[in-house]
């Protein structure tokens, strides 16, 4: 089954700006309109919710790195995985393009795998796929886009755009984990308030917490973040809000590591970064693959599953 993946990265690197928007409508159509159960997961508006069940493959920030991609989908033989297994779940945890030179060529493997595999992959929402007042510098993709598709590029970079807005908050795995792209704020009390945070936007701010918040150790509560969006989130912040959706674990991405990961919060925080190379100097990139069943108490006995490469 390797040749899944050498097939769809092949078509990754030549497909045309018809074929590739018309993945990209395909995908805003199943996507948007998930709801209830979807294979693994059950969807309430944009969180996904699972059991601590089957084996997960998890994945931080790509931002356009197309070659880490196709590695920790080889080295994980995930593709495999999920055929032979329905309860084998995929989470991306968002910042799919910008930065790196193949945001057109990632897109198209994680949207080709979301089509093949509706209800084995949840694709999160990053702060790269934030609301349109929220914008990013640099944004890159259209840029690329337009070298990529030429006149097509507008249309192209419209629809995704749309796919922007379907995109998920958060993912709760019961009595484990919760996961989101950014971090975490003491507005985030109730399951609706992770569901509902993009239609809440901009009333509330739980969205930007979402999507563009830190962990940092100097503090307890929380305080401006120096990226202009979201916030720094303490300890205390990590505890109330863990221990309020009665999970262990926040993992999530949004911060490169030198190591591909780091641990924050006595063990409560798992930050994940699955690229390399510039503009960032990360030594490795790095993924999550455990068997959700398996027992844990913090993220360091959680380390011998994190694959660096
Ligand atoms: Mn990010």
């Amino acid at each position: 089954m390797q040749n899944d993946l050498q097939r769809i990265v092949s078509e990754a690197v030549v497909v045309d700006g018809e074929v590739f928007k018309q993945l990209v409508e395909e995908a805003v159509e199943l996507i948007c309109s998930e709801n209830g159960r979807v294979g693994a997961f059950e969807v309430y508006g944009r969180l996904a919710r699972f059991p601590p069940m089957g084996e997960a493959l998890i994945i931080g920030d790509l931002h356009g790195d197309l070659e880490s991609l196709t590695k920790i989908l080889e080295q994980s033989n995930f593709i495999q995985r999920m055929r032979q297994n329905p309860s084998s779940v995929t989470v991306f945890l968002g910042d799919y393009g910008d930065r790196g030179y193949s945001s057109a060529e990632v897109y198209y493997v994680i949207l080709r795998l979301k089509m093949l595999f509706p209800g084995q992959i949840i694709l999160l929402r990053g702060n790269h796929e934030g609301p349109e007042d929220l914008p990013v510098y640099p944004h890159d993709l259209p840029f690329q886009f337009r070298n990529r598709f030429g006149k097509l590029w507008r249309m192209v970079y419209e629809k995704i755009r749309e796919l922007f807005g379907c995109l998920y908050n958060a993912v709760i795995v019961d009595a484990h984990s919760l996961m989101v792209h950014g971090g975490l704020s003491l507005q985030m009390r109730t399951l609706e308030d992770l569901a509902f945070a993009h239609k809440k936007y901009p009333e509330k701010r739980i969205l930007e917490d979402l999507l563009w918040s830190d962990p940092s150790e100097n503090i307890n509560e929380a305080c401006t973040s120096p990226r202009g969006a979201g916030v720094l989130f303490g300890r205390r912040v990590t505890e109330q809000v863990l221990d309020g959706f009665g999970v262990k674990l926040l993992i999530r991405g949004h911060e490169p590591c030198w190591w591909g990961f780091k641990i924050n919060h006595n063990g409560r925080v798992l930050t994940l970064f699955s690229r390399k190379g510039p503009p960032y100097f990360n030594e490795y990139g790095a993924y999550l693959l455990m068997n959700l069943s398996m027992e844990f108490h913090n993220a360091e006995q959680l380390a011998s599953h994190v694959h660096k490469f």
